[in-house]
């Protein structure tokens, strides 16, 4: 064994395993041995550590060479750390503020020293609880639009997003699970998923649907294939921390180059769950506002992608795509242009929002808005509403609805009775 290899941390051994980076000890005071060291990794994947010494604090974070909520016996890769670090740097450079700031990366050992987000708290407990962030939408679609056009040939220059695009093309193991478990498995019986029993008429009505698995894998060619942008790859609701008023993007270890509307799609996916399991979470009189006010982040998200992407377009398109020298430097508008490409976006983002509506209730890895419902019959009858709903997402991508139709949509079937 070399002194590099690699050794999983436990808040027993960390102080004196990284006690000596300066990285890590210059950020934090007193002896390692004075520190104090606990594991609060909740995620389906790594060990998180909160390190502190009195009122100072680092986040240390570690990946396991398995598969954390299954165990040993699905091993993944380390290298996913190296592709979190990549992609968390190149988003601090795109949109500034908006991530973790790293202070240390050891490759070997899988390991990320970062910021401590504090106050801040995972969003989707926020979301359960019933509190409002304010800014949030806002943060968030500022994030989506600025990744998607900084880490795309529209900004880049062609060599650099080229090595780019292969750096993560290497993201082998975390594609993989994104391929099967979001875009495939949910479709038929594959053996690691589960679902609430009394869902069992949707989910054969959805596994019987050959038009929606042919969508599905059209979804799932375009994840594979459609390389715009580097895309954070996990934006949901988990990986987002908030105070009241500050927002902060978190985990992008499954970072791949992918379609321009992933991201948005799947948290808009996340923040509909929200909405759709509401109705466990909370009291009566707190309800419709509450939803309400979930159903506008959904709005002011797509608003602010758009007119951030839009600005970007008009100020910093530098990139080979739709050159000035073919455009404006002819006195011609890229107007059209750019609301085509918009379009495309916004039909590849609701296909994702359906697939994902689908896998947290039908796959391997569901999420506690449904999971902590305990009323079996109450948790069915919302999760069947959120299948059918992300079903006519994937169905009816191209037919022109706008983001208050899918509202609209929403509040639909949240009056339904569909089992
Ligand atoms: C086996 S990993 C399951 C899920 O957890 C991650 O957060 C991703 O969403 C992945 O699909
Ligand atoms: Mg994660």
């Amino acid at each position: 064994m070399t002194e590099n290899s690699y050794e999983a941390l436990s808040p027993h051994t960390l102080p004196a395993r990284l006690g000596t980076i300066d990285a890590v000890a210059g950020r934090l005071s007193g002896d390692p041995s004075s520190w104090t060291v606990r594991e609060v990794g909740d995620g389906n994947l790594n060990l998180v550590f909160i390190v502190e010494s009195g009122e100072k604090s680092i986040i240390v974070k570690q990946a396991l060479p398995y598969v954390r909520m299954v165990g040993d016996s699905w091993p993944l890769p380390l290298k996913r750390s190296f592709f979190e670090y990549n992609a968390l740097i190149r988003q601090a450079e795109r949109d500034p503020g908006s991530v973790p700031e790293v202070f240390h990366f050891d490759e070997a050992q899988a390991l990320t020293v970062m910021e401590f987000l504090s106050p801040h708290t995972i969003l989707r407990g926020k979301l359960i609880a019933g509190d409002r962030v304010e800014g949030l939408a806002e943060t968030a679609g500022l994030f989506c639009a600025r990744t998607a056009f900084r880490g795309s040939d529209l900004s880049l220059d062609a060599g650099g997003r080229k090595a780019d695009a292969a750096l993560f093309l290497d993201n082998v193991s975390l594609c993989g699970i994104t391929e099967d478990l979001v875009f495939t498995d949910p479709y038929f019986a594959a053996e690691m998923n589960h679902h609430t029993a009394a869902l069992d008429s949707v989910v054969k009505l959805l596994r019987d649907d050959v038009e929606l698995k042919s969508q599905a894998q059209h979804m799932l060619r375009k994840f594979t294939a459609q390389a715009e942008t580097m895309c954070h790859g996990d934006l949901h609701t988990g990986s987002i921390m908030c105070t009241d008023d500050d927002t902060k993007i978190i985990d992008p270890e499954f970072a791949f180059y992918g379609p321009f509307g992933f991201d948005i799609g799947m948290l808009t996916a996340n923040l509909l769950m929200a909405y759709f399991s509401q109705p466990a979470h909370r009291e009566a009189d707190e309800l419709g506002d509450y939803q309400e006010w979930l159903l506008a982040l959904i709005k002011t998200l797509w608003a602010t992608f758009n007119r951030e992407f839009r600005r970007l377009w008009e100020t910093e398109r530098t990139g080979i795509l739709y050159p000035a020298a073919l455009f404006e430097d002819q006195d011609h508008s890229s107007g059209s242009a750019l609301s085509a490409l918009l379009d495309d976006v916004w039909q590849d983002a609701l296909g994702i929002c359906g697939i994902e509506m689908h896998r947290r209730i039908l796959s391997l890895a569901h999420n506690a808005d449904f999971e902590t419902i305990e009323d079996e019959a109450a948790r069915a009858t919302l999760e069947a509403r959120n299948l059918m709903m992300g079903r006519e997402l994937v169905k009816l991508r191209d037919s022109g609805a706008d983001t208050g139709t899918i509202c609209d949509m929403a509040r639909r079937y949240n009056s339904e009775d569909l089992l």
